[in-house]
């Protein structure tokens, strides 16, 4: 996006100024989960699909997505990321570890991507241990930023049986003319309809659910398609519909006063009216792309009904982070506290799980590694820092579930921003000492800060529960 204005709250990524990489061992599995209830005598199968950048206010407007998972399954709220960004996140939801532990810390640079997950975390993910547990496993779409990067383009991360991974570092339009190693195999696509990468994507995905169907092998689905992500180049089908769509005006788009927020944000000029038109056609690709992401759902969800495993088969929607769509005029920017870029969208459907309900439990892009896990009756080593979410899955409720969500980032120079979210209150620490307080229920939108009139003994308290989570570790992050 290299016409847009790239902000972020910390400074970006100096690269070779830095070459510490804090990364811990990857834990062994070494205790199983305890199982909620007795396994099913058939273990279910699994289809994690995983969308870039989708926030939640435009999740809201796709017009196929509430019917084909939400109105079957669980509507999550209140899930968040423990980093707005792409690399982290994805290393987050693989390991169930917060950044801090992983030390995937950007997309790019000695700290960040898939060289770092390589060297710190890649042999031990929810892969390994679901292959371990006896699942036929599959990543089809995106990996890794900088996939791969210093590895051989053949290269194969344990614990895969499928591979089909686009080749991230070679691929600048994302949707068309990319390359995906397939099983060991590079293969370039280009920009015929038939090479349009969601369906590619969602073909190869559908090739793989049905021969494990056949072989009566519980599989396990990592499917990441790349939208909306820009560029957002929509599947020619769709190229000319959601004309005169507008990026939500919410009442903190292009926000006027911004005196109570930080430099980072001080710094970010008003949008011009040619800016807010660019935003706007932007909006309308992102949701352009997403209409082959709803054509993907469909088709798994008709393949699963016609294999008669609808109901052994649990399938999760998510997004790797959020993003900004001019609120405070940050345009099109992620790895920043604001609601629109740390809060995403999760829906799940499958065995156990009520038709159409929501939950408002705060939950962690971290907890999604152990709640397979469990499903699957898998080990979970003792390195996650997230927690099942089997139960809230089921509707019950959880006495001593997490009551906050904390997202961070770090920087190249190791300092440390973070937003702790409560169901009052969002509280930022930033690593430039600035801070941020908004009262989530008068003013959800954060049009004013109030850390500098707050009551000093409430920061104290906001601040030493950020101080907790940010430095947490294995039990002490899961509640
Ligand atoms: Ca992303
Ligand atoms: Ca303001």
């Amino acid at each position: 996006m290299p016409s847009f204005r790239a902000r972020r709250w910390m400074p970006p990524l100096v690269a070779a100024a830095w070459i510490g990489c804090g990364g811990g061992s990857p834990g062994a599995p070494s205790s199983a989960t305890p199982a909620a209830q007795a396994p099913p005598a058939r273990r279910p199968n699994f289809v994690f699909v995983l969308v870039d950048d989708l926030d939640f206010p435009t999740a809201a407007m796709m017009p196929r997505l509430p019917a084909l998972i939400g109105l079957r399954g669980r509507t999550f709220d209140r899930a968040y990321v423990t980093q707005a960004l792409c690399a982290p996140s994805r290393a987050s939801i693989l390991t169930g570890q917060f950044p801090h532990n992983h030390r995937v810390l950007d997309n790019t640079g000695p700290n960040g991507g898939f060289g770092a997950f390589r060297r710190g975390q890649e042999s031990s993910t929810i892969a390994t241990w679901l292959r371990a547990a006896g699942y036929r496993t599959a990543l089809i779409g995106k990996y890794m930023n900088g996939y791969p990067t210093a590895a051989r383009p053949d290269y194969i991360p344990p614990g895969w049986d499928e591979w089909r991974a686009q080749l991230s570092d070679l691929t600048a339009d994302r949707y068309v003319n990319y390359f995906l190693n397939e099983n060991g195999t590079v293969n370039p696509y280009g920009v015929a309809d038939a090479d349009y990468e969601t369906d590619v994507l969602t073909q190869r995905a559908l090739t793989f659910m049905d021969r494990s169907i056949q072989d009566k092998k519980p599989f396990f689905l990592y499917l990441a398609p790349d939208a909306p992500h820009l560029p957002a180049i929509p599947a020619p089908r769709h190229a000319r519909l959601f004309f005169g769509t507008e990026a939500p005006r919410v009442p903190s788009f292009n926000e006027q006063d911004v005196s109570d927020k930080p430099a980072f944000v001080q710094n970010a000029s008003l949008m011009t009216p040619a800016e807010i038109r660019k935003l706007d056609r932007t909006e309308t690709a992102r949701l352009r792309t997403m209409l082959a992401v709803e054509d993907m759902l469909a088709d798994v969800l008709t393949l699963l009904a016609a294999n008669q495993v609808l109901d052994e088969t649990y399938v999760f929607f998510m997004s790797d982070n959020g993003l900004m769509l001019g609120q405070h005029r940050l345009v099109t920017t992620k790895d920043v506290p604001y609601e629109e870029a740390i809060r995403v969208p999760l829906m799940v459907m499958g065995p156990g799980i009520a038709a159409a309900s929501h939950a408002d439990d705060f939950v962690l892009n971290v907890d999604i590694a152990p709640t397979l896990a469990e499903l699957a009756g898998a080990a979970v080593p003792d390195s996650v820092d997230g927690r099942s979410m089997v139960r809230l899955l089921r509707g019950e409720s959880v006495a001593d579930w997490r009551r906050d969500a904390v997202s961070e980032s770090i920087s190249y120079t190791g300092g440390l921003s973070a937003v702790l979210r409560t169901p009052e209150y969002a509280y930022t620490e930033i690593e430039s000492n600035e801070r941020e307080l908004y009262d989530m229920r008068a003013d959800p939108f954060q049009l004013a800060s109030l850390h500098r009139r707050a009551d000093p003994a409430l920061l104290t308290k906001l601040s030493a529960r950020l101080a907790q989570i940010t430095g947490c570790r294995r039990a002490t992050c899961r509640n």
